[in-house]
């Protein structure tokens, strides 16, 4: 018999990938869905067609009792979040019902069925948590053992998620995992997100189509991960014997200066920079065209200046490792924004 998934945020970009994965190992594989007229709702049909669709809500708790009455799921994998910082900020009470006390209702839905012992839980838990503030260990990275400091609604509502999902693990014996994951990119992020912003930019720059990117901070660092890679780290933590949570990450950190140099190097651009603050800009050292500016319009009330992971359990007890390194991943997506790009031109 195969075995019932079940994930939530089956349009987003992990939902794309934990999909195909658990696909290929033969599970069925059941997506809830939100809305009345989901505009990705035919892009998961057409492109992934053998996913079973649900109707629902993380807010809506009746509508997460009947996704668990359809799919009789032995994992549920809880991706649905509001999970853009920046919009979190804008929109902190929304993020709060769906990032974190969503995480409670899903949770209470496995109960109402009667699902404590026999359906295993993953809660997409985030880097977010730590912040950034107590970093005080070059070159070693947080690890599960380390504080939590959130900076953003978002971060908050996450750790609320986080704490509940080990305490419903510890009230009801639940097979109950938190993915503690660093920032993970590729072909599927969305544009929201500044890696994405980026290499689509630098696409639609080549072909013409736009003169330059406006960015906010250019000097936060981020662990940047390849998605397909994690999404196999999250299946790893269902299939242990014992629920845990665990570190995902690359254990290398870089600035999103960096990323634009890389970047607009995969083009032929060398990037220069002039100017300071509000001010600066990227230059095309060959033609002296402006290609970036800074918009402080994507400044955060508060930023996490830093994030680098330390994966040494997710390694040794997972046997989890990540395969796509930063050059690699850069070099992935602006040739996927290329080729698509290119093709709606
Ligand atoms: P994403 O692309 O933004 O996808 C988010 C998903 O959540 C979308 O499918 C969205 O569906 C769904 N969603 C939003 N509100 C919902 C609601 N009220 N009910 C049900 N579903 C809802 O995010 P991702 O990058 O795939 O990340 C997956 C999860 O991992 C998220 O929980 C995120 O916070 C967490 N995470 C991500 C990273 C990362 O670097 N990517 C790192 C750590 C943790 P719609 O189509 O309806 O909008
Ligand atoms: O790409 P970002 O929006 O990702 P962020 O804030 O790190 O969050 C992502 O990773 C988390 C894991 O650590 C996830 F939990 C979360 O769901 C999400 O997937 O921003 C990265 C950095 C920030 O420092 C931001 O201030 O890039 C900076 N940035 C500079 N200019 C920008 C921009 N971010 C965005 N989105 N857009 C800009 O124009």
């Amino acid at each position: 018999m195969a075995k019932s998934a079940l994930i939530t945020g089956i349009t987003g970009q992990d939902g794309y990938h934990l999909a195909n994965l658990l696909n290929e190992k033969g599970y069925d594989v059941y997506g809830l869905i939100r809305g009345q007229q989901n505009p990705k709702r035919d892009r998961v049909i057409k492109e992934q067609p053998f996913v079973k669709l649900i109707e629902g809500d993380l807010t809506d708790q009746g509508s997460l009792i009947r996704a668990m009455q359809i799919a009789k799921p032995e994992e549920v994998y809880n991706l649905g979040a509001i999970s853009h910082v920046g919009h979190s900020f804008k929109s902190p009470q929304l993020t709060a019902d769906v990032t974190g006390k969503g995480v409670l209702n899903i949770l209470e839905a496995i109960r109402a069925v009667g699902g404590e012992k026999t359906i295993r839980f993953y809660q997409a838990s985030t880097s977010e948590m730590f912040g950034g503030l107590d970093y005080n260990r070059p070159g070693v990275g947080y690890d599960e053992n380390s504080l939590f400091h959130p900076r953003s609604p978002y971060g908050v509502a996450k750790l609320y998620g986080h704490w509940i999902t080990k305490n419903y693990r510890e009230s009801y014996g639940i097979h109950a995992s938190c993915g503690i994951l660093f920032n993970h990119e590729g072909d599927r992020r969305g544009v929201e997100f500044v890696t994405r912003k980026i290499t689509n930019a630098v696409a639609r720059i080549k072909l013409g189509k736009q003169t330059h990117v406006e960015l906010g901070n250019l000097d936060s660092k981020r662990d940047w991960g390849y998605a397909g890679d994690y999404v196999e780290g999250m299946w790893r933590m269902l299939q242990q014997d014992k629920p845990d949570d665990y570190v995902l990450a690359t254990g290398e950190t870089h600035t999103i200066r960096e990323f634009c140099e890389l970047a607009f190097a995969e083009i032929g651009i060398k990037l220069e920079w002039q100017g300071e603050d509000v001010n600066e800009v990227g230059i095309d050292a060959a033609t002296d065209k402006t290609v970036l500016k800074i918009n402080p319009d994507f400044f955060r009330p508060a930023e996490v200046d830093i994030l680098l992971g330390n994966p040494a359990k997710a390694e040794e007890v997972l046997g989890w490792k990540r395969k796509v390194d930063f050059p690699g991943l850069v070099k992935l997506m602006v040739e996927t924004d290329l080729a698509l790009e290119g093709e709606v031109i």
